[in-house]
């Protein structure tokens, strides 16, 4: 039997995140992967990266949403970077079209390079219409103060309280990243199941950020729960493949790197 699992998300021209990350790692796990494009991001190598951010035009997103629907009898989705009030209200749009039993929302509210100031005018929007709708969320630490309403994440309680606090806003389950923000020498993420906190940390690989950790742990989620594991199953998983993810990083001339979608690298190098 073929599971699907559908991505609403930004194009990252160079591989390493949004759209291009999620299909691969659906394909990873075994899933049938379909997607929704709802902006295009291609950084600017002459300016440090920068971002440069093209919407997709309202109209557009609703017909890809039309077609990827009608297509396929889908339940879950998984929803990355909106990055515009009218994205945002024509993707609350096209999900209200059909019951989801799955929609994994990755908040994101920054990108790498990003200035935060420039995503925060959609914050309010995305809690409004798509925060409310959402079944799973997965915040990073920037992103679960923000939503929380909390200025610092400084002990395992704070991720635990941010989580539950997100969870008010809807989703029944939250994880809660600590990433490399977090004090200490450890990766520690907080999933709020809805009923208790599940503790996961791993020791850091290192202290930069790699690009599309978050999207490959929500997309991995979002496949897994497609196949039809429950949350703490996929949560297992999806930390399991980010990891494999960091350990096998892809450097480029970016000046950041990129994880590895997939465990066949790890084989060929073991
Ligand atoms: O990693 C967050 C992210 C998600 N989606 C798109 C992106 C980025 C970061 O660059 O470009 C399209």
């Amino acid at each position: 039997m073929v599971s699907f699992a559908y991505t609403i998300a930004g194009s990252e021209a160079t591989g390493g995140a949004g759209f291009q990350v999620d299909l691969k790692t659906f394909h990873q796990l075994g899933v049938y992967g379909m997607g929704t494009l709802t902006c295009i991001v291609s950084f600017d190598p002459k300016n440090n990266w920068g971002h440069r951010l093209v919407q997709i035009p309202p109209q557009v997103i609703k017909d890809q949403i039309e077609a990827a629907t009608a297509a396929h009898d889908l339940d879950t989705v998984k929803i990355g970077m909106l990055g515009h009030p009218d994205t945002i209200e024509a993707v609350a749009a096209g999900l209200a079209g059909q019951e989801w039993k799955n929609i994994v929302l990755d908040p994101v509210l920054i990108c790498k390079g990003q200035e935060p100031g420039a995503a925060l005018d959609t914050d309010n929007l995305l809690r409004e219409k798509i925060l409310s709708q959402a079944t799973v969320a997965t915040p990073n630490y920037f992103e679960a103060c923000t939503l929380a309403g909390m200025e610092a994440l400084n002990t395992i309680d704070d991720l635990k309280e941010a989580a539950q606090r997100i969870s008010d806003l809807g989703p029944r389950c939250v994880i809660v990243k600590g990433g490399t923000e977090f004090p200490g020498d450890h990766a520690i993420d907080v999933l709020w199941d809805g009923e208790e906190a599940h503790i996961y940390s791993t020791p850091q690989i290192g202290k930069e950020r790699v690009s599309g950790a978050g999207c490959t742990l929500a997309a991995a989620i979002t496949a897994e729960l497609a196949k039809g594991a429950d949350i703490h199953e996929a949560v297992r998983i999806a930390k399991d493949m980010v990891q494999v993810g960091i350990v096998n990083r892809v450097g480029g001339n970016t000046p950041f790197d990129t994880v590895w979608q997939g465990a066949y690298r790890m084989q060929e190098n073991a």
